[in-house]
C-alpha cells in the first residue's frame, strides 16, 4: 500500500474515531487537562484516570498507551506535546518526538489504524503552520518504518487547520495522481458547504413570514412583510448558493464513480477511454459553468483558488483519456 493511501486527513472529533488506538494530547502528569485531552478522558469514562494515574506520568515527547475503557478505540495512546516558547527551547524536536513515539507505542502493541489530533497546537500555543508540517514529516518517515501499521489519520478540529494539513501533505508527496488530487480539492471544498447550507435557513424565515401573512393583518405583520421583501431579493442569489451545493455534490458523486472506474482500469486494462472520457467531458462541463465558479470564488479566495484547481485536474483527465 502507498505510504499516501495510509495518511488520511479529516475534520471531526477525535473521541468518535473508529480505528485501534487514539492519541492524547496529554500533560506529564495526566491529569485530565482540557482540550482534546478533557474531551477523551470525558467520553473515555472515570477508568481511564484511574489506569494513567498508576503509569507515574509521562516525558515531554514521550508517550504512553493506556486501554479505550469506553471509546471505540481499543487503546489511548497518550503523549505530551511541547509548550511553545518561541521556537528556540528544541520544540521541533519534541513534537516530532511525539509523533515518532506514538507510533511506536503503536506498532509494539499491535495497532494497525490509529488516530492523532494536531499536538500540541491549542492550549501549548504552537504555531498550526509550522506544526501541521512536522506532524505530517515525521508520520511519513515513522510509516515507511511500520509497514504493519495501515492508517494514521489526523482528526483536525476546525476547517483552518485541515487546510494546513492538506496543503502541506500536498507538498510532500508530490502526488501527480489526478484523482487523488481532485479528491483532497474536494475534501478542501467541503467545510465550505457549511456556508452555503446557512443560506437554507432563509426558506424557514420565507415559510414563517408567509403564515403570518394569511392571518389577520397586524402592525406586526406588517413588519414582517419589511423582511420578507428582503428575504426574497436575496431569494435568487440563495438559488444560485443552492445550485453550487448541488454542483458540488454532483462532482463529487462523479469523482467517486470515476475514481473507481480508473481503479478497474488500472486492474482490467481492458476499459477503454471510451468509456471513461464522456464521464469526464460531463465533470468539466459541470465544473466550468460559469455563474457556479463565480458564486463560489464569492465565498474567499480560498475557495476560488480551489475551483481553478480543480478545472486544471480536470482539464489534464481530459486530455489524457480522450
Ligand atoms: N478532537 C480532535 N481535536 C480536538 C478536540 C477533539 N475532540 N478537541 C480539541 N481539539 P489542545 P495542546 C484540538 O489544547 O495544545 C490540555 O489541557 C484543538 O483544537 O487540546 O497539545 C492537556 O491536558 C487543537 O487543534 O492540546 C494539556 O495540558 C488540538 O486539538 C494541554 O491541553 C490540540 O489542542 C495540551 O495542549
Amino acid at each position: 500500500m502507498a505510504i499516501n493511501e495510509r495518511l488520511k486527513l479529516t475534520i471531526g472529533d477525535i473521541t468518535k474515531m473508529d480505528v485501534d488506538a487514539i492519541v492524547n494530547s496529554a500533560n506529564p502528569r495526566l491529569l485530565k487537562g482540557g482540550g482534546v485531552c478533557g474531551a477523551i478522558y470525558q467520553a473515555a469514562g472515570p477508568q481511564l484516570l484511574a489506569e494513567t494515574q498508576a503509569l507515574g506520568g509521562c516525558e515531554t515527547g514521550d508517550a504512553k498507551i493506556t486501554h479505550g475503557h469506553q471509546l471505540k478505540a481499543r487503546f489511548v495512546i497518550h503523549t505530551v506535546g511541547p509548550v511553545y516558547r518561541g521556537g528556540s527551547a528544541e520544540e521541533s524536536s519534541l513534537l516530532e518526538s511525539c509523533y515518532k513515539r506514538c507510533l511506536e507505542v503503536a506498532a509494539q502493541h499491535g495497532v494497525r489504524s490509529i488516530a492523532f489530533p494536531s499536538i500540541s497546537t491549542g492550549v501549548y500555543g504552537y504555531p498550526i503552520k509550522d506544526a501541521s508540517l512536522i506532524a505530517l514529516k515525521s508520520t511519513l518517515a515513522e510509516l515507511v518504518r511500520f509497514p504493519q501499521i495501515n492508517l494514521v489519520c489526523f482528526v483536525l478540529f476546525s476547517a483552518g487547520d485541515f487546510k494546513w494539513y492538506s496543503d502541506h501533505l500536498d507538498e510532500l508527496i508530490d502526488n501527480d495522481d489526478p484523482w487523488d488530487r481532485l479528491q483532497r480539492v474536494f475534501d478542501r471544498l467541503k467545510p465550505n458547504y457549511g456556508d452555503l447550507l446557512l443560506q437554507d435557513n432563509q426558506n424557514l424565515e420565507v415559510a414563517r413570514v408567509s403564515t403570518i401573512l394569511s392571518g389577520p393583518r397586524s402592525p406586526e405583520a406588517l413588519k414582517e412583510l419589511d423582511s420578507l421583501v428582503s428575504t426574497l431579493r436575496s431569494a435568487n442569489d440563495r438559488i444560485i448558493q443552492e445550485k453550487c451545493l448541488q454542483a458540488v455534490n454532483f462532482l463529487e458523486e462523479k469523482v467517486s464513480v470515476l475514481s473507481k472506474l480508473l481503479d478497474e482500469k488500472r486492474a482490467k486494462p481492458g476499459i477503454r477511454n471510451q468509456v471513461l472520457h464522456p464521464l469526464v467531458w460531463g465533470l468539466k462541463r459541470e465544473i466550468q459553468n460559469e455563474t457556479i465558479a463565480s458564486k463560489f470564488a464569492e465565498l474567499s479566495d480560498d475557495v476560488e483558488e480551489e475551483f481553478e484547481n480543480a478545472m486544471e485536474i480536470i482539464e489534464d483527465l481530459d486530455a489524457q483519456t480522450r
